[in-house]
């Protein structure tokens, strides 16, 4: 299996309820190793381009609106598989549906509150990554 990186964002709703650490576990657990992460205060702009993708849907104000309203925590994971163990740790996108012991499942409200966005395919993921990090913030683990 590939070793694949991935962004994981901990989203305004997950900050606010202070458990960031709580999140990062999950990924460790799995085998996911964080080699990058940052706070930021998204700008609309930021938010704008990062979500363009869902531009014509419905919910993409709502969205933008969500993901400005207070910091998120955005991290590189690296792991075998990672794009997809990501997405599985997470659970489904409503945490109505989504599986015991997935971050959504434990830690998000709503469809539109949904604690974590992960990359969708590993070329989504490249490019998510180079949204927000340069190459060389990103810290390749040496031990
Ligand atoms: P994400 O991109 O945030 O990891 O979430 P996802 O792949 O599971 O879901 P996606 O279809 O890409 O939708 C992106 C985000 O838009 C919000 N959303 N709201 N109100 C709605 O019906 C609705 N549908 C999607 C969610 O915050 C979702 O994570
Ligand atoms: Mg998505």
């Amino acid at each position: 299996m590939a070793i694949e990186r991935t962004i994981s964002i901990v989203k305004p709703d997950a900050v606010g309820k202070n458990v960031i650490g709580k999140i990062y576990d999950r990924f460790e657990s799995n085998g996911l190793k964080i080699v990058a992460a940052k706070m930021k205060h998204l700008s609309r702009r930021e938010a704008e381009g990062f979500y363009a993708v869902h531009k014509e849907r419905p919910f993409f104000g709502e969205l933008v609106d969500f993901m400005i309203s207070g910091p998120v925590m955005i991290q590189v994971l690296e792991g075998e598989n990672a794009v997809a163990k990501n997405r599985e740790i997470m659970g489904a996108t409503n945490p109505a549906n989504a599986d015991e012991g997935t971050i959504r499942k434990d830690f998000a409200d709503s469809v539109g509150e949904n604690a974590v966005h992960g990359s969708d395919s590993a070329e989504n993921a490249a490019i998510e990554i180079a949204y927000f990090f340069a190459e060389t913030e990103i810290c390749p683990r040496t031990r």
